[in-house]
C-alpha cells in the first residue's frame, strides 16, 4: 500500500510520513484531505455567531511575535471595566450571538477576581451564552501570579461559569523555537497538562498552532503529533486551528510571509495527521477570507465565525478588526460550493443557512 492508499484506508501516518506529505503534488494532497473531510462532514462548513473580547492588553510576558501586548510596540495600554465588557455582551446578545470568546493579555495589576468575576456576571445575565475563555497561557500566568495550582485555577473557572477553553497560547511546541519566540511563557508540557486537566473535568477545548515564522515543517508535524497523543488519551479537543503568523508591529522581524501554497499544504496535512480531532478551522482572520474559502477544499470544515471585532491578530496586520457580516459570510460559503451550517460552540447544529 502506498502512502495515499494508506491514508484513504484511514490508517494513521507516522511523523516521517507526515513530513513527506509536504513533498506530494499540491492538488493530490488537497484531494486526499478533501476526501477525509467529506467522509466526516460532507460539504458542511461550520461557523458560529460570536464575538471576541480582549479586555486588556497589559502583559507581564514578552512574546516576540505579539503586536497586541502594550508593553512592546503598542504603547496604548487599556484595561476594560466589567461594565464596559457587559455593555458589549448586552449588545451582541441582542443581535443573536451565541458565544463570547474572552482572551486577555497577562495583566499583573487587576487582581484574580477581575479575571473571574466577569464570567459569573455574563452567565448570570445571559445564561444561554457560551463563555469560551482563558487560554492555557492565561491559566499558567494566573497560577504563577496568584500562587494557585492549575487544578485550583481550573476549578475556579468551572465555578465561575467558563464553558470551554480556547486554543490560544500553544504557538509551537518545539522547545527551542518556543524559547526563541516566547521565552518565559507557559511551556509546551504545561500547556498540554492544563488542557489534559480541563478535559478530565469533562470539558472541551480547542488547540492552535502559530506557523509561518521561524519554525520548520518538522516543527509543525511535531506539534500535531503531540496534540494527537493527548487527544488519544482525553478526546477533549474539538478543533485544531492553524494560525498564520502576521508579520507587522512585532519583534520577530520576518521579511517573507508564508505562501498560500504552504498554508494550504499545512491545512491538508493537519487534516490527515489529526485523525482524532473532528474539526479543522480555517481561521479567516489570519489566513484571509479568500484563502479560508479555498481551505475548505484542503480539509477545513470550520470558518470560526462572524467575530465582529478582533484585536490580537489585527494588531499584527490582519484585516480582521471589524469581523464579517453574517449575510456576507454565509453567501461566501454558499458561493464557494459549501453548505453554511451555524453551530453552537460545541458543534451542535443550530441552522443550515
Ligand atoms: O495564541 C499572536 C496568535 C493567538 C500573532 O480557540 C498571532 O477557537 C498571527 O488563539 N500573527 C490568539 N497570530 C488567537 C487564538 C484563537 C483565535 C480564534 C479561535 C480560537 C479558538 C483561538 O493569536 C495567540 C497567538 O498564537 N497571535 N500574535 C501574530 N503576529
Amino acid at each position: 500500500m502506498n502512502l495515499k492508499e494508506k491514508i484513504l484506508a484511514e490508517e494513521r501516518v507516522s511523523f516521517d510520513e507526515a513530513l513527506t506529505l509536504y513533498e506530494m503534488d499540491f492538488f493530490e494532497l488537497g484531494e486526499i484531505a478533501d476526501t477525509l473531510r467529506q467522509k466526516r462532514h460532507g460539504k458542511k462548513t461550520y461557523f458560529n455567531i460570536n464575538r471576541h473580547i480582549n479586555p486588556t492588553n497589559v502583559c507581564a510576558d514578552v512574546c516576540k511575535f505579539c503586536a497586541y501586548s502594550a508593553t512592546r510596540k503598542n504603547p496604548n495600554q487599556y484595561t476594560m471595566t466589567h461594565d464596559e465588557i457587559m455593555d458589549i455582551v448586552k449588545d451582541i446578545d441582542s443581535r443573536g450571538a451565541k458565544e463570547v470568546h474572552i482572551v486577555s493579555a497577562h495583566n499583573p495589576n487587576t487582581g484574580l477576581e477581575w479575571y473571574l468575576e466577569i464570567f459569573k456576571k455574563i452567565k448570570t445575565a445571559y445564561p444561554h451564552l457560551h463563555v469560551k475563555a482563558l487560554t492555557a497561557a492565561e491559566v499558567d500566568f494566573l497560577s504563577r501570579h496568584y500562587g494557585k495550582t492549575y487544578d485550583e485555577i481550573l476549578d475556579l473557572m468551572v465555578a465561575y461559569g467558563v464553558d470551554s477553553m480556547p486554543g490560544g497560547g500553544a504557538e509551537i511546541f518545539d522547545e527551542k523555537i518556543r524559547d526563541y519566540i516566547c521565552k518565559g511563557k507557559v511551556t509546551s508540557d504545561q500547556w498540554l497538562e492544563i488542557h489534559r486537566k480541563w478535559h478530565e473535568r469533562g470539558k472541551k477545548s480547542n488547540v492552535t498552532m502559530l506557523f509561518g515564522h521561524v519554525e520548520s515543517r518538522a516543527n509543525r508535524v511535531d506539534h500535531m503529533m503531540r496534540i494527537r497523543e493527548l487527544q488519544d488519551k482525553t478526546g477533549g479537543f474539538n478543533c485544531f486551528i492553524p494560525l498564520v503568523y502576521h508579520t507587522q508591529n512585532n519583534y520577530l522581524n520576518i521579511k517573507e510571509p508564508i505562501t498560500a501554497n504552504e498554508i494550504l499544504r499545512t491545512m491538508a496535512i493537519s487534516r490527515i495527521v489529526l485523525d482524532n480531532v473532528p474539526h479543522l478551522k480555517a481561521y479567516w482572520v489570519t489566513s484571509t477570507v479568500n484563502l479560508a474559502l479555498v481551505a475548505q477544499e484542503f480539509g477545513a470544515n470550520d470558518l470560526d465565525g462572524t467575530i465582529e471585532k478582533e484585536s490580537i491578530n489585527s494588531a499584527a496586520g490582519a484585516k480582521s478588526a471589524n469581523g464579517v457580516k453574517l449575510e456576507d459570510f454565509t453567501a461566501l460559503i454558499k458561493n464557494s460550493g459549501f453548505i453554511p451550517v451555524e453551530r453552537d460552540s460545541v458543534y451542535n447544529e443550530i441552522k443550515v443557512w
